[in-house]
């Protein structure tokens, strides 16, 4: 999609830190971490939201979360919990329109932000 900036991130035409990637999804950290480690997890294939995907891309996409979520936590032996967060549509606060998966790692002495 031209003018999305997830596409491009995909794409290399944003910038972004990898936290991990291959041919079905990337990872990368957020841009405003809500806690340090905050990734977003997207399907390369362009979906709106939740509501786009099919059967196929669910189980790719869902089924990546928890390796995912294991090397977030592996790089930090702080990290004792994480929350895993998806908006779909603009008034569940989605903000960018290419479906992502924050998941965002807890620690002991966090803020509590919810
Ligand atoms: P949501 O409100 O669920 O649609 O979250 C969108 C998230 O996307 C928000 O936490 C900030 C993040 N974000 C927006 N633009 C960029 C960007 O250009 N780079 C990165 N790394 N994150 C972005």
């Amino acid at each position: 999609m031209e003018d999305c900036i997830f596409c491009k991130i995909i794409n290399g035409d944003i910038p972004s830190y990898t936290v991990y990637e291959d041919d079905v999804v990337k990872a990368f950290l957020d841009i405003s971490q809500v806690t340090p480690g905050h990734t977003l997890v997207i399907p390369k294939h362009h979906v709106a939201n939740l509501f786009e995907y099919d059967d196929n891309l669910a189980k790719e996409v869902l089924s990546r979360l928890p390796k995912i979520a294991r090397a977030i936590q592996a790089s930090d032996p702080s990290i004792v919990g994480m929350n895993v967060m998806n908006n779909n549509g603009e008034v569940a606060y989605q903000s960018v329109f290419h479906s992502h998966w924050h998941l965002i790692p807890r620690y002991a002495d966090d803020d509590d932000f919810s």
